[in-house]
């Protein structure tokens, strides 16, 4: 209680004094934020957070939603940037536990390999929220709660779109997939929810590759599959940014994306919208990167001794291309 009153109090503090000067790190650095301040004689917040990397739009806005949510919340946070690298992400953590922050947070590039660093945590009595992805643990009480996204949801709603779209055709149709970075959640379970309903035989996989959720790795593949196959219909990207980066290969190739290739994508970020609302995508489903203010929240519960939910999820919805016209004036990121 006294910890969340003194953290409120150099939230408005440090907002004061830290607005207007956004720092940002990249490099595989550590940069710290904010202030330890401890007004009232109450101790401040120290957050650890190890971010993925910078792939795509949606994890700019992550970064970008955490960091202001911290100095908004008074939170001194430690952001570090692995790179995309596993072994960048157990170096920070180790790294936050040495320095004795009062919670560690970050996102998993991958589900497995993070049993031996948690338990290093648990045993510094460290609490660890993880944000966005999930990890596959021996023992579940190696981290406190995971704030995010339901991706295979996410998947289904993009193959009940699927379904619909192409309801009276009778087939086959062909089907490309852009995966998102091997072995992650959100690739995992996107491609798990999508083929969990499109399952009419008159639909074909063709093709199927990881594009590590970039721009660049999207048109690298899709170039690669439009060489390979001249008759896809559909292309299911796992982010929007891959959806882009099709786009342009698409385009290279003689072909018009949304009439000849139509195209499901995930996340809704500024440039996917823009996209759907040309009809170059056909269909977004949202993935909400906006996760800083219920992190910051949940830690500072966590600390004064709550038990959150195990998963914290994130409310989210879906674009047409006339829903994607209309709220981009809006779209904050
Ligand atoms: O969809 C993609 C990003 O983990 C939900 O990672 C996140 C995914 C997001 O690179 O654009």
């Amino acid at each position: 209680m006294f910890r969340k009153t003194t953290a409120a109090v150099a939230g408005i503090l440090v907002l004061a004094l830290t607005s207007g000067c956004g720092g940002s790190s990249s490099g595989g650095s550590t940069a710290t934020a904010g202030s330890s301040a401890a007004g009232g004689g109450g101790k401040a917040i120290t957050l650890g957070f190890s971010q993925v990397g910078s792939e795509s739009g949606w994890r700019a806005a992550n970064t970008d939603s955490v960091k202001s949510a911290a100095a908004a919340a008074g939170v001194t946070l430690k952001f570090s940037d692995a790179q995309q690298k596993q072994e960048n992400q157990i170096k920070a953590i180790r790294s936050f536990i040495q320095q004795k922050v009062d919670v560690i947070s970050f996102s998993p590039v991958v589900t497995t390999g993070w049993d031996t660093v948690l338990k290093e945590a648990k045993d510094a009595k460290i609490p660890v929220i993880l944000t966005d992805r999930s990890v596959e643990v021996s023992d579940p009480s190696l981290y406190v709660t995971l704030v995010g996204s339901d991706f295979t949801l996410e998947g289904t709603k993009a193959g009940t779109w699927v379904n619909t779209e192409f309801a009276s055709a009778a087939g086959p149709v062909n089907i490309a997939e852009l995966q998102g970075t091997t072995g992650s959640a959100p690739a995992i379970e996107r491609k798990k929810g999508f083929f969990s309903v499109v399952t009419d035989p008159k639909f074909k996989l063709v093709a199927s590759q990881t594009g590590d959720f970039t721009r660049a790795g999207g048109k690298q593949v899709m170039t690669a599959f439009l060489q390979a196959h001249k008759d896809i219909n559909l292309l299911f990207a796992h982010n929007d940014d891959m959806a882009l980066g099709a786009i342009e290969a698409i385009q290279a190739a003689g072909l018009t994306p949304g009439k000849d290739i139509k195209i499901i994508s995930i996340d809704a970020v500024h440039d996917g919208m823009q996209a759907l609302s040309d009809g170059k995508i056909s269909h977004i489903v949202e993935c909400s990167p906006l996760l800083g203010p219920q992190l910051m929240d949940t830690a500072k519960s966590v600390l004064s001794g709550a038990t959150p939910e195990k998963w914290i999820k994130t409310n989210e919805s879906e674009f047409t291309p006339a829903q994607a016209k209309a709220e981009l004036p809006n779209r904050k990121y």
